[in-house]
């Protein structure tokens, strides 16, 4: 690795383990990423098309070399049809992950799921009630049934629109219908997405870019939303609760789990069997003081919201972790879990467990989690994770870990104001706090580790912007301590006056990648409370060191629902200039938002500020001038 360590990453934490890798001569993402150099720039450009075997094929952005495609496809029609699939595979994940919630629910009621339950019955009978289905004196695995077999048929094509839709306000709604992207079944999105872009199907670049947005809304007001909806019912709606962030969380007196990937299916099936008084006993009598159990990435941030669960660290970070050589066993779901993460592992004692049926990885152990079973072979597992402790070598704990708050659901954050969103909207009105900013995404080895998530989150909240954060960017400002009582330091005197009073951080952490859903429900509510639509609101999304799939679709959606969204990294569509335009500008006029590319936060801060001072003045509030 040519780079220095504090080129790499903001992080302490990171850096140390960085050095303490090298020690080990581990290879890390950023050395596999230094060898990838330079990447294609056909790709980059998104003009490398390999749809059929009449290809590859790729497009000369000099206009030198081929402007066609073996099949006739130009530069627009291969950039939409890429960025198409990004987004289905992107909604594919997010749904797909909600669907398998909905089994688990299913089987709940059916009385096949044992360990599980229904924590959060209020909110069972809410969404049932959204789905029109009766709850008075019914039982409540009743309920739960007829919600999983509603909810099932979301995903498919019996239904004209999807249900969660109507939590939009309905001059969004409205604006779907008009323009066509209204979606109608949450997997017949992403089936007609792939269609559409199998060759000789559509070869109109807006129309393409039409599905694909259509596509990401049954990603967030669908697949996603249900993922969050069912979560909760199962286990539980998060309220404030107090956690730690960081390899600091790791103990080296205590029997070290980490949980990896995206679906509490699995881990709150381990945090059970963590807590089960023989197995601690257990641990006990191996010598350990207790069994500690930590996240990585968003089915921790799963388990954080609901249960304070430790945070050791965002998507970089998950192979660092690895070399504390602390950790006695790491169970991976799926999704953001990097093929290398099991050879790591080879070089210490941490024993590497793949859980689901559908996500394997060299070097784990495969024992697939489903709902009747997951009880017992949780607790199974984490006994062989105790009996592991004792081949523990050299232990390497770089900090002490970072005290934050997390569990910011809607209602919490409802409740935290008394039950209603007007005094955020007061607050809003008054200028004590210039608007919101919902902040998400991953970690990218393109980009320094952790600096765009906390850089621009700074910028934001010194300037009076509340931000709510998500995934791998709430793990990063969890660790850069915007998020414990301290963090009031480092907002402007609105929001420090605001958030002083409602006795919560500047900084909300709203849960993983699925719960981005929670930003959206929340931009409804604020919307509704004044009657207007989201686009008109002074809110606005960053992403701004996004790898994966998700990410894209997530900012589709976004944007899609009328949140002005800025991107760190640059997708792979500047080989096509009618693309760029209308994401960029056209759409503004078609959705009332759009998306910007800016990679420095600091630039990317002032994007944003510019934008929320523009639709303050749009809804007659004062508004300040950005430079
Ligand atoms: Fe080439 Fe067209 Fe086939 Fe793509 S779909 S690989 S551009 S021939
Ligand atoms: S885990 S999608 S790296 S946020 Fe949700 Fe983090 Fe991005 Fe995966």
């Amino acid at each position: 690795m040519s780079k220095h360590y504090k080129d790499i990453t903001i992080t302490e934490d990171g850096q140390l383990m960085l050095k303490k890798a090298e020690k080990d001569q581990l290879e890390t993402v950023w050395d596999r990423y230094e060898s990838q150099l330079p990447q294609c720039g056909y790709c980059e450009m998104g003009l490398s098309c390999r749809i059929c075997n009449m290809g590859p094929c790729r497009v000369d952005p000099f206009g030198e070399g081929p402007q066609k495609g073996v099949c006739g496809a130009d530069a627009d029609i291969i950039v939409a049809r890429n960025l198409g699939r990004m987004v289905a595979s992107g909604a594919a994940s997010h749904s797909d992950h909600g669907r398998d919630l909905v089994e688990v629910l299913a089987a709940v009621a059916e009385g096949k799921a044992p360990g599980y339950r229904i924590t959060d019955e209020q909110k069972l009978k809410s969404v049932a009630n959204e789905y029109g289905i009766g709850t008075e004196e019914k039982d409540i695995l009743k309920i739960a049934g007829d919600l999983a077999y509603c909810m099932q048929g979301d995903f498919g094509t019996r239904r004209k629109t999807i249900t969660l839709i109507k939590r939009a306000p309905e001059v969004r709604r409205q604006l779907w219908e008009k323009v066509g992207v209204t979606p109608r079944g949450i997997d017949r999105e992403t089936s007609e997405m792939m269609h559409r872009t199998h060759m000789g199907v559509d070869n109109g670049w807006d129309s393409l870019l039409l599905q694909a947005i259509r596509n990401a809304l049954s990603d967030g007001w669908g697949g996603s939303m249900i993922a969050t909806e069912v979560s909760d019912i199962l286990y539980g709606t998060p309220k404030p609760v107090q956690t730690w962030a960081n390899m600091g969380v790791l103990k080296a007196d205590h029997v070290n789990i980490l949980v990896h990937g995206h679906n509490p299916v699995v881990s709150e099936m381990i945090l059970l069997a963590c807590q089960d008084p023989v197995i601690v006993a257990f641990a006990k009598s191996k010598g350990a003081e207790g069994i500690n159990l930590a996240g990585l990435c968003c089915t921790g941030n799963e388990l954080l919201m609901r249960h304070g669960v430790a945070m050791a660290g965002n998507h970089l970070m998950t192979e660092l972790v690895i070399a504390t050589g602390a950790v006695e066993m790491l169970f991976a779901d799926y999704q953001c879990i990097m093929p290398s993460l099991g050879n790591i592992a080879t070089c210490y004692h941490t024993k590497m467990i793949s859980t689901s049926d559908k996500a394997h990885f060299p070097n784990m152990e495969h024992h697939e989690f489903h709902p009747d079973n997951a009880s017992e072979l949780a607790k199974t597992l984490v006994r062989k994770a105790v009996e592991n402790f004792e081949n523990r070598g050299e232990v390497y704990i770089p900090v002490e870990p970072m005290p934050a708050v997390g569990g910011f659901s809607v209602e919490a954050i409802l409740g935290a104001l008394g039950g209603t969103p007007e005094p955020l909207l007061d607050a809003i009105k008054a200028g004590k706090i210039r608007g919101a900013v919902g902040v998400v995404g991953c970690n990218n080895p393109r980009l320094k580790h952790d600096y765009g998530h906390v850089n621009l989150i700074k910028n934001l909240i010194e300037n009076d912007i509340l931000v709510v954060d998500t995934g791998c960017a709430a793990v990063a400002s969890a660790k850069a301590g915007f998020k414990n009582s301290e963090a009031l330091q480092f907002a402007g005197p609105g929001l420090k006056e605001i958030c002083g009073a409602l006795g919560v951080p500047p900084v909300l952490h709203m849960g993983s990648c699925v719960d981005n859903v929670r930003i959206l429900v929340l931009a409804s509510a604020l919307a509704d409370a004044l009657g207007t639509d989201i686009s008109a609101l002074p809110l606005a999304g960053a992403a701004p060191e996004w790898y994966s799939e998700k990410a894209i679709s997530i900012g589709v959606y976004a944007v899609a629902s009328g949140i002005y969204t800025v991107l760190g990294p640059m997708p792979p569509i500047t080989g096509s200039m009618n693309i760029v335009k209308l994401l960029t500008e056209g759409l503004n006029d078609i959705l009332g938002a759009t998306f910007a590319v800016e990679p420095d936060p600091v630039k990317a801060a002032l994007l944003i500020r510019k934008h929320i001072e523009n639709k303050r003045a749009g809804l007659g509030l004062d508004s300040r001038e950005v430079k």
